[in-house]
């Protein structure tokens, strides 16, 4: 595939489709072909899925049939969106992917992880992010920014004690994997987290950050 992917992870609230816009503006300055998507979501079946994940009256729903779902959905949208998008060169952006499900259902959950790398293996069919920007905010004041929407939904409705167990289990995966996984304080003013993100692209692409 001759295309990159790049993904977007962090608590809700973190910033993450705010970024994703302005790096879409900037690669396409440079002349890229970039594709946004997002998780849940992205292409018709996995939209569907996702209507049926953050519906509030789905509040009883088992932890490993949501799991399931997610991975559906992102199974769905690696067939349908992701993988042709790398084929034609693309530049592929993604607002959460496989991360988000080892951060929520396993470090929120409580799901093994064994089971999570194996579903992961079998949704994403060998595609993987060549690099990943975790947006990293304490759960409160990611909920307090998402909260200023509106109504909340399934998953934001959760304690802060789970929010921030997902953010420690964005953490403890990016100190395992420091290559893919840049770390960026998310509650700097927006131009200075969409600086470390250019700083980051530019190394993968070899051009000027700034821009
Ligand atoms: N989920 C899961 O459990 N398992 C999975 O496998 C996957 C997902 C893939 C999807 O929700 C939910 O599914 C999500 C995880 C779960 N739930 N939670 N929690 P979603 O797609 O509806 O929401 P989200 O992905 O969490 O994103 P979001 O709430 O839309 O937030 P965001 O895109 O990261 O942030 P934003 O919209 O760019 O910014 C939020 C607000 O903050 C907005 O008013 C901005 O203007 C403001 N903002 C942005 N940046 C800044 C800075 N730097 N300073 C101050 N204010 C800022």
């Amino acid at each position: 595939m001759t295309g990159r992917f790049i993904t977007f992870e962090g608590i809700e609230g973190c910033g993450k489709s705010t970024q994703i816009g302005l790096l879409r503006a900037f690669l396409e300055a440079r002349g890229q072909r970039v594709v946004v998507t997002r998780e849940p979501g992205g292409a018709p079946v996995p939209e569907a899925i996702r209507a049926i994940l953050l519906d509030r009256a789905h509040a009883d729903m088992h932890p490993v049939a949501e799991l399931l779902l997610y991975e559906a959905a992102r199974a769905q949208l690696v067939h349908e969106v992701i993988r042709p998008a790398l084929e034609a060169g693309a530049v592929v952006l993604c607002d959460r992917f496989a991360d988000s499900t080892t951060a929520y259902q396993g470090a929120g959950r409580g799901l093994p992880r064994d089971a999570l790398d194996s579903l992961h293996r079998l949704a994403t069919q060998g595609v993987w992010p060549d690099l990943t920007f975790l947006l990293d905010l304490p759960a409160g004041a990611g909920l307090e920014r998402a909260r200023g929407r509106g109504e909340a939904d399934r998953i934001e409705a959760e304690s802060i004690a789970f929010h921030e167990r997902v953010r420690q289990g964005f953490l403890g995966l990016a100190a395992g994997e420091p290559q893919r996984i840049k770390i960026i304080d998310a509650a700097q003013p927006v131009e200075t987290v969409a600086g470390a993100v250019c700083a980051g692209i530019a190394a993968l692409f070899g051009y000027a950050a700034t821009g």
